[in-house]
Order: C-alpha cells, then sequence, then structure tokens
C-alpha cells in the first residue's frame, strides 16, 4: 500500500466536505465523479440490527467464551470468520490489585480488566451476557452481592436504550451489531451508577481493525489498559486467604482520587512481568484509558513514537510522538522500533499517576539498568549495596510495599523509618515470624493492633528472609533521614 494514510487523509477531507455539502442541501455541483470513495460513507454502512433479546436464560460454566477474546496483553491475532460470537458474564470477583490487596471487583467474564475483543471493521459481532452477580464468590465465603448490569460497546451504533439495558441477576441479553468504525473503543457496563461499575472494574478493550488490516507490519502486538482504583478497608473487616478485604471508596472516588493507578488492573504488573520484544523489532501498542475519571499521557521512556492513530484508527494519523495524551475511554494505537537492547518504561508520565501503578517494562534483553529503572519512578526505596540487604529491599518491595512505607509516612501499617530503634531485633523476629500471635500475645503488638484497625497478615517468610529483612530495617535506620525517602503510592 502506498502512502495510504495520506490517501485516506485527503479523503476524509473531501469526504467531510461531501457531507458537508449534501447535508446543507447543495450537492451536485458536478465534481462527484472524480471523488475517491469515502470509506466512511454512512449509506454504506451497517446500522440494522435486531432488537435486544432479553430471556431468564442463565449461562452456566465458562464466563467468557469466542474465538475473538484475548484475555491478557498479548493480543491475539485477528480470527478471519466474519462472525465473531461474544460471550461474557458478568459476575464478582475478588481481585489483587497489588501485592496483598484484595479487592472486591465486579468483572465482565470474571477478570479486570475484561477479555479483549478483536474484530474488523464490517464483522458481524454476536453478544450475550448473562447477569451472575447472584452467585457466591468462589474460594471466599462472602456474600454475592446481586445487582443489575448492562454493556455499552463504544464499537457499535445502536440504541442504548435498546441495547444497553440493565437486566437483573439470572437474565440473559443477546444482540448484534456491526463495528462501522476502525479503532480501540472502550467497553463497560452503563448500570447507573455507571461511575461505581467503572471502578468497581467492568471495562474492557475492543479492537476494530481497518477492513483491510493496518498499513504497517509489527512483530509485537499488545493491549495496554489504564484505569484506577479507589479501595479502602472493608469496614466488616472481612477477609480473604486471610489478607484483609478492601472494597470500593466512594468519597475518593467521587473527588478522583484514587489510590491505585495501573495498567492492565495490576499494581506495576508489568514490572512484575515485563512484555517481550528485541531490538529492531517494531511494537504496536493498544492503550486505552479507561479512567474512570482521570487522564494519562501514555509515554515510552527510550523511544519515540513512530506512528500514533489516535483512537485507533489509521486515518487520524500523528509522527514522531513523546507522549499520547487520553482522556476518559481514549485511546491510541502507538507504534515504534525497539533501538537497542533495554528495558523500555512505559508510564503514565503525569507521575502522580505513575508513582500508584501505572508503569511497566518492555524487556528488549539487554543487562538491566543499575539500580533497576528507579529514577522513571518505580516505587522506589533507597538501595543498599550489602547483597542481603538488596534482597530484602525486593522482597520488601513485592510484599510490604502495599501497607508499609520506610520514610514515606504511614499507610495501612505504620511508616517503618526507625523500626530498629523502637523494636528489639528479637521482637521483630517474632512479629515477621508470626504477627497472629504477636497480636493476641504481645502488649505492643496489641498496641499497634488498636492503633491501625487491622491485623497485619502473615507474610509467610522464612527465617533467612527475616534476617535480611531485619538487616534492611538496620541499614535503612543508619543510613537515611526520613525526609530523604522518596514519595510512594498510597
Ligand atoms: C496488608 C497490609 C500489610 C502488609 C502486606 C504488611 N504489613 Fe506490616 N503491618 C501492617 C499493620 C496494619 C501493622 C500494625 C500492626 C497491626 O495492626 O497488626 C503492621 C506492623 C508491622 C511492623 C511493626 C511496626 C512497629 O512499629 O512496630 C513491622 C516491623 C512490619 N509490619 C513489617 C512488615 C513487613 C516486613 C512486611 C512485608 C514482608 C509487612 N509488614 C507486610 C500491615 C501490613
Ligand atoms: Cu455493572
Amino acid at each position: 500500500m502506498a502512502s495510504p494514510v495520506g490517501m485516506f487523509s485527503r479523503a476524509f477531507v473531501v469526504a467531510a466536505l461531501t457531507i458537508g455539502a449534501v447535508s446543507l442541501g447543495l450537492g451536485g455541483c458536478g465534481k462527484e465523479e472524480k471523488r475517491p470513495a469515502d470509506p466512511y460513507d454512512v449509506s454504506k454502512m451497517d446500522f440494522k440490527a435486531p432488537p435486544a433479546a432479553v430471556t431468564n436464560t442463565r449461562h452456566s460454566g465458562p464466563l467468557a467464551v469466542g474465538e475473538a477474546l484475548g484475555m491478557d496483553a498479548a493480543v491475539k491475532p485477528l480470527v478471519p470468520e466474519p462472525v465473531k460470537t461474544i460471550q461474557l458474564d458478568t459476575v464478582h470477583r475478588i481481585i489483587e490489585i497489588a501485592p496483598g490487596v484484595k479487592f472486591s471487583a465486579w468483572t465482565f467474564g470474571g477478570q479486570v480488566p475484561a477479555p479483549v475483543i478483536r474484530a474488523r471493521v464490517g464483522d458481524r459481532i454476536k453478544f450475550s451476557m448473562t447477569n451472575r452477580s447472584d452467585e457466591p464468590i468462589p474460594g471466599t465465603d462472602i456474600a454475592p452481592a446481586p445487582m443489575m448490569h448492562s454493556m455499552d460497546f463504544h464499537a457499535a451504533m445502536v440504541s442504548p436504550t435498546d441495547k444497553y439495558r440493565s437486566i437483573a441477576p439470572g437474565q440473559t441479553i443477546q444482540f448484534e451489531f456491526t463495528p462501522n468504525y476502525p479503532g480501540v473503543f472502550m467497553y463497560h457496563c452503563g448500570t447507573p451508577m455507571v461511575l461505581e461499575h467503572i471502578a468497581s472494574g467492568m471495562y474492557g478493550m475492543i479492537i476494530v481493525e481497518p477492513r483491510g488490516g493496518y498499513p504497517t507490519k509489527v512483530d509485537r502486538e499488545y493491549a495496554i489498559i489504564q484505569s484506577e482504583f479507589y479501595t479502602r478497608l472493608d469496614p466488616e473487616h472481612r477477609t480473604v486467604d486471610g489478607q484483609p478485604l478492601y472494597v470500593l471508596d466512594g468519597e475518593h472516588l467521587r473527588a478522583k482520587q484514587p489510590t491505585y493507578t495501573v495498567f492492565n488492573g495490576r499494581y506495576n504488573g508489568m514490572v512484575e512481568k515485563p512484555l517481550q520484544a528485541k531490538p529492531g523489532e517494531r511494537v504496536r501498542l493498544f492503550v486505552l484509558n479507561a479512567g474512570p475519571s482521570n487522564t494519562s499521557s501514555f509515554h515510552v521512556v527510550g523511544t519515540i513514537f513512530d506512528r500514533v492513530w489516535l483512537d485507533g484508527n489509521p486515518d487520524n494519523q500523528m509522527r514522531g510522538m513523546q507522549t499520547v495524551l487520553l482522556g476518559s475511554s481514549g485511546s491510541a494505537i502507538v507504534e515504534f522500533v525497539v533501538p537497542e537492547a533495554g528495558s523500555y518504561v512505559m508510564v503514565d508520565h503525569h507521575f502522580a499517576n505513575a508513582s500508584q501503578g501505572a508503569i511497566g517494562i518492555i524487556a528488549a534483553g539487554g543487562k538491566p539498568e543499575p539500580g533497576g529503572p528507579e529514577h522513571h519512578n518505580m516505587p522506589a526505596t533507597p538501595t543498599p549495596t550489602d547483597p542481603d540487604a538488596v534482597k530484602a529491599k525486593l522482597a520488601f518491595e513485592g510484599k510490604c510495599l502495599a501497607c508499609h512505607t520506610i520514610g514515606g509516612g504511614d499507610k495501612v501499617g505504620p511508616d517503618l523509618y526507625g523500626v530498629t530503634r523502637t523494636r528489639s531485633d528479637e521482637w521483630l523476629a517474632k512479629w515477621l515470624k508470626s504477627p497472629e500471635t504477636m497480636l493476641q500475645t504481645d502488649p505492643d503488638a496489641k498496641t499497634l493492633l488498636a492503633k491501625y484497625r487491622l491485623p497485619m497478615p502473615n507474610q509467610n517468610l522464612n527465617d533467612a528472609e527475616i534476617g535480611q529483612l531485619i538487616e534492611y530495617f538496620h541499614w535503612a535506620d543508619e543510613n537515611l533521614q526520613p525526609q530523604q525517602a522518596p514519595p510512594m503510592a498510597h
């Protein structure tokens, strides 16, 4: 395809003028036959969709069914069959947002974000969904909270009062549509309060490719969905697997003050499990900001976006971009070349958001950066040089950072700066071995619990890890000033 984008954008301008002329009743200027066909000729679009069917038949078994569904960041290739049959049921689940942070979520298909759907302009999407919010949450004794849910596809052009209506627990809704525009679109629950349904996890991405595919060839395709979580400890103090349950914090939700801002549903998720690429490869990211309320300034450290297709439509092309700004439900396809071996860090360049977890790595071989990519606002704690203390720092960031800081202030648990001055090594060892025993027997532990009101879950540490952590606390207390500690996510 020679310069398809230039061609399309000229076509688009001409088409827009044509449509404008027609709608003003000024058509028939005699030049129409020379104009290239409008790829968005509304008269050729498919708006025919039979009314949605709502029944009392319930799906059982798998919650997400369909060849066109992808369950993680690696985007599946397009399935060629033009009819895409998709089932996404709504269930309530406990998801883990960060280590030890179990959140009571509402989902499509049992996961947050929901599966990525991939289709093409002109395909027929046959969608069905059972509201299964009345089913028990597996692995917990948390009572179900049955409620209405619905589905709103931004890729569709249909009557929302018909297709996007809310259905009751036990009901199934079925409807069809044909995507007419290419793009990367959000889908979400549209049941009031929409804000709460989205913040509870009910969103996903549908990729609609242009009819003839994309004008470029790439080596890797990944989906990145940014979203916010607003959490608070369950006022009823329920636990899951011995860890405290977190629920939606309505007050911070309305104030747009998230606890976590993340990619693909997990605090620093793609730092823990980086995406893979190789030097010289061209990478295509499908990026969606699901919000619900904040903006994303998406950036990849170490490269420049060769192409940015706003909203995922190659007709909306920009070249050589450093960041792309995405409002709530905004999206883009970004493509870039991996210039050399290294770890390329994806961030929301609103760094307050990145520090809440909107960070990930594209691992393209080579040596890791000395000390980790901390200067890109990883949730850094200062780095000791002793190998045991270094291991402890890593363990601390993996297992403890959700609830503690060192010098960054109290979170769910106390700031641990200075802890070796207030507690003996023996006390710390006993505490880390079995906080539950200490909370029953030790007066200092009881005082802590009275203040923090949450029993620290047992972290299943072995003696070696406990020794290393205590050494790390000593190192921190001897080497750091509290104000020296970097800010961390709350
Ligand atoms: C889910 C939250 C949570 C996690 C995860 C967690 N803690 Fe705690 N921690 C607490 C709370 C809350 C307290 C206060 C005591 C209480 O209420 O049980 C506490 C207390 C402590 C104390 C005692 C502080 C003092 O002032 O005496 C230490 C030390 C500690 N935690 C270390 C750790 C380490 C190390 C890890 C990771 C291996 C960890 N904690 C993981 C919540 C947590
Ligand atoms: Cu809902």
